[in-house]
């Protein structure tokens, strides 16, 4: 698929899941570097930067697409030719897009351990990652259920019910307005991440901070799921992430609201769960309490942190 129409469908959610998006991005960065006709290096780098822009200016949350991005991307800046360029951002996506299935697999691993049969589990929205603990769990022989949040506007829920059904998972399809009625019956409380904060904050699908603290006032254990590539190495620089806003007809048709002069509608699809609500974020390089999100940033992204710092202050004193 081209960049254009990768684009488009993450705009329009056709393609969605943090992780997706970011195998989606690369796959199509992918096809780009292949495809570009470039007479030289330069020419290159200009054709895969204006690729890459048009990706990052799809949606503002996951940090897993400019993660990904900047993975794939960094072999431009050491190649010394064009054929070196080409090569390098090839191998870099093959290479990322190979280690993000291979990081929900032993997400799914490690996070099956903390489900025990006879147990209930609620989980919130779609989760690729999250789901990968629940699957797994069941495919081991464990014999445990599932509530499954709608999720408005987007009904994610649908989407994971289905997933659960497939796998032979008993399963309760429930309003999100409903999770303090159940959260009594729930032992543990698995979601994913659109991004995770050098704070251990964790962004995730609107309503995710509210689940966290119905399940904190049960003690609830509430554990995230998330690769590593979803950890946002900005936060460490004091910038937030981003939370989208989509558009208000999403959650009541235009129609509706027109007859309604008074009212704004409004639809934020991401919302902050605090650390102190987390027991235990799942990453494919084990399980942490959300203290540690910082050694994951350092440690795994594989991100050098002093370089990134010098050249933030270097992009900040040429805007300045
Ligand atoms: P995986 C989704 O965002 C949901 O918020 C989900 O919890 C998160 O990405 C992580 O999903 P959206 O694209 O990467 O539905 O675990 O807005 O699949």
């Amino acid at each position: 698929m081209t960049v254009h129409a990768t684009a488009e469908k993450i705009k329009r959610m056709e393609i969605r899941g943090a992780g997706r998006i970011a195998r989606a991005a690369v796959e199509a960065l992918r096809a780009h570097a292949r495809e570009l006709d470039a007479r030289d290096l330069a020419g290159f780098r200009k054709g895969m930067e204006e690729a890459a822009g048009l990706l990052l200016a799809t949606r503002p949350t996951a940090v897993s697409l400019p993660n990904a991005v900047h993975l794939v991307m960094a072999p431009l800046g050491k190649a010394e030719d064009l054929g070196e360029a080409r090569d390098g951002v090839i191998r870099a996506a093959d290479q990322f897009i190979r280690s993000s299935k291979g990081a929900v697999e032993r997400i799914g691993e490690i996070g099956a351990h903390h489900i025990a049969d006879g147990e209930t589990i609620l989980t919130h929205c779609n989760s690729e990652a999250a789901l990968s603990c629940i699957i797994t769990a069941a495919r081991q022989g464990k014999d445990f259920e599932v509530f499954a949040t709608e999720v408005r506007p987007g009904n994610q829920g649908l989407l994971t019910i289905q997933a659960l059904s497939d796998a032979g998972i008993p399963t309760h399809y429930i309003v999100d307005s409903a999770v303090r009625h159940f959260m009594n019956r729930i032992d543990r409380v698995f979601v994913g991440a659109d991004a995770v904060a050098v704070n251990g904050a964790v962004v995730n699908k609107i309503g995710t901070s509210l689940v966290a603290l119905a399940a904190h006032e049960a003690r609830t254990p509430f554990i995230v799921a998330a690769e590593t590539y979803k950890f946002a190495p900005r936060t460490t620089l004091g910038e937030l992430v981003e939370i989208e806003e989509r558009a208000g007809d999403e959650v009541l048709p235009k129609a509706r609201v027109e007859k309604l002069p008074r009212v704004t509608v409004h639809n934020p699809v991401f919302d902050v769960t605090p650390a102190a609500y987390i027991d235990l974020i799942v990453t494919e390089e084990g399980a942490i309490p959300p203290s540690l999100a910082y050694i994951i940033i350092r440690e795994f992204l594989g991100w050098d942190i002093e370089e990134f710092h010098k050249t933030f202050q270097i992009a900040h004193r040429d805007q300045g």
